[in-house]
């Protein structure tokens, strides 16, 4: 068995994560500041982010050991910024987070579209750490920031007949260099049923580990859903149809036979080319084994009671 010794441990898993960041903040400003000098370029963009203010410890939070800061900031999927788990980290200073707003339409009493400065203003923010399992067999644990997805549906009076919901997120070209390219059919679109959308445990996220988002994790706003693979975690939202039928998400369009619309995190279904029993944690040597629901089979199984998961993946 192999074990991991000191001296393979990076110094950002070890280093107190504040002080290293302060440390890395002021080399990264001043490589910044020399680099946008030169470029003309203002040195904005390297900086860490502002603090959240109002923010309450959740009950739908996790004990569990956070994932480095940096590693969730530098790999990750982003396509609008490019193919690789570096190219937001690398490409998404270019998303401008001011002014952004969120169109709600479709099955709702009372259609709106949303200044995300006046969504902030709804009341105080949750900061809840949960565990987030990509499809390709990476998984982190985060402390985000948000409020529930139901407060949306709350704000607009959803009708009876909204049987599902469905994300839009941006897809500008001036902004998101690859959405020229045909890696996806943009603009990137996910999907839920109304009742996985409305479960208490689906966070509208404007922040992690105190702060507003990087713009490379989904600013300022995204989805979070634990329990789910984390392509249903729609990033960059500027609209939200509430619908009667099962929207068809971006995913699906591109690989129906890989990315199914329910997408639970299940160790025992596979994806048609890889295993999904075991993932690595983003900063972890050694696999671990992926669970059913992703560990939150107690809060969301009931959801799906009576259906045939190893067919609605
Ligand atoms: N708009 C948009 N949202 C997206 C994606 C994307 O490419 N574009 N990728 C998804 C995938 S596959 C994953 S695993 C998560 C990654 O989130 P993270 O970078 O915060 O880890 O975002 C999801 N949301
Ligand atoms: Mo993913």
């Amino acid at each position: 068995m192999l074990i991991q010794k000191p001296a393979d441990i990076l110094p950002s898993e070890i280093t107190d994560r504040a002080l290293y960041q302060r440390r890395r903040d002021f080399i990264k400003a001043a490589a910044a500041g020399a680099i946008a000098g030169s470029l003309g370029l203002p040195a904005q963009a390297a900086v860490r982010g502002t603090p959240l203010a109002n923010v309450q410890k959740s009950i739908w939070t996790l004990d569990e050991k956070p994932t480095p800061y940096e590693s969730v900031t530098t790999y990750g999927n982003f396509y609008e910024f490019g193919p690789d788990k570096d190219s937001p980290g690398k490409n998404a200073h270019r998303l401008r987070t001011r002014p952004w707003t969120i169109t709600v339409e479709g099955e709702v009493k009372k259609p709106r579209t949303f200044a995300i400065e006046d969504v902030l203003k709804w009341g105080a923010l949750e900061e809840r750490t949960y565990r987030f399992r990509c499809v390709e067999g990476w998984s982190m644990v985060v402390p985000w920031i948000g409020f529930p997805f139901s407060e949306i549906a709350r704000h607009v009076e959803i009708t009876g007949d909204a049987k599902y919901v469905e994300f839009v997120s941006l897809a500008d070209p001036e902004q998101m260099p690859y959405v020229r390219v045909p890696l996806l059919d943009w603009p990137y679109v996910e999907g839920l049923r109304i009742d996985e959308a409305l479960h208490p445990l689906t966070l509208m996220t404007v922040g992690l580990y105190g702060e507003v988002l990087p713009n490379q994790t989904g600013a300022p706003v995204r989805l979070v859903l634990p329990w789910n693979y984390g392509f249903k975690s729609a990033k960059s939202i500027v609209k939200i149809r509430f619908v009667r039928e099962m929207p068809k998400s971006s995913w699906m369009k591109s690989a129906p036979d890989e990315y199914g619309f329910y997408s639970n995190v299940n160790p025992d279904v596979p994806h048609r080319r890889w295993s999904q029993a075991q993932e690595r944690r983003l900063g972890e040597f050694l696999k671990r084994k992926t669970l059913p629901f992703n560990g939150y089979a107690e809060q969301v199984a009931k959801l799906y009671t009576g259906m045939d998961l190893r067919k609605n993946y």
